[in-house]
């Protein structure tokens, strides 16, 4: 069975280009992954809580012989795996790995939701994956990420490297 899933990756500490890279290099490790897309690389102002670091976001597409809950416990293995690694001493290390589309499933559970509830307000999700997939429709919210973008609340600046 194959699945096309996006994948958010953020990371806001220390050599964040590299924690994103060490990610995808990850994903793709698994013999039933395939990368398809990866997008650019976003320097993004943060969002929500604002008294912290900018943000490298990206977005990437895979094609997965994973099913949704499967790919959520891969990537958490991946997030502990790379947050175990140290640059120095007591220096902490961030990834994180958020499921924004899975196919066109709808998932609400408290431990996996998808679409993620947030991509409409979020411009650094919206930026890069309007990038790589602008004519997707939301599966919940019927309109392409493309109109998501154009719509969203969201205006914080997020910045094409
Ligand atoms: N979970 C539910 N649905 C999903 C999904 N679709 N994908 C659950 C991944 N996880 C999902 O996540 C908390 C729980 O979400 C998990 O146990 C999982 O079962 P986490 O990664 O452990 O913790 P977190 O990421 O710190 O919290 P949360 O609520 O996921 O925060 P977000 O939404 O990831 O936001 N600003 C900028 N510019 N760029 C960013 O990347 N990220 C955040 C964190 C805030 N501000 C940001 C950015
Ligand atoms: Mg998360």
């Amino acid at each position: 069975m194959e699945n096309i899933a996006y994948i958010g990756i953020g990371s806001n500490l220390g050599d964040k280009i590299t924690h994103c890279n060490d990610a995808i290099k990850e994903v793709s490790k698994h013999r039933g992954n395939t990368i398809l897309e990866v997008s650019s690389f976003c320097r993004t102002e943060p969002w929500g809580k604002e008294d912290q670091n900018w943000f490298v976001n990206s977005v990437i597409k895979i094609k997965t012989s994973l099913t949704a809950p499967q790919l959520l416990r891969f990537l958490q293995g991946v997030e502990a795996q790379l947050k175990r690694v140290r640059e120095y001493r007591w220096s902490p290390r961030t990834i994180d790995l958020d499921i924004l589309f899975f196919n066109d499933e709808v998932i609400n559970r408290p431990e996996l939701q998808i679409p993620h509830p947030l991509i409409q307000d979020r411009r650094f999700v919206l930026v890069p994956l309007n990038e790589i997939c602008p004519q997707l429709i939301h599966p919940t919210l019927n309109e392409s990420v493309r109109e998501l973008l154009e719509r969203t609340g969201d205006n914080k600046n997020v910045i094409r490297t």
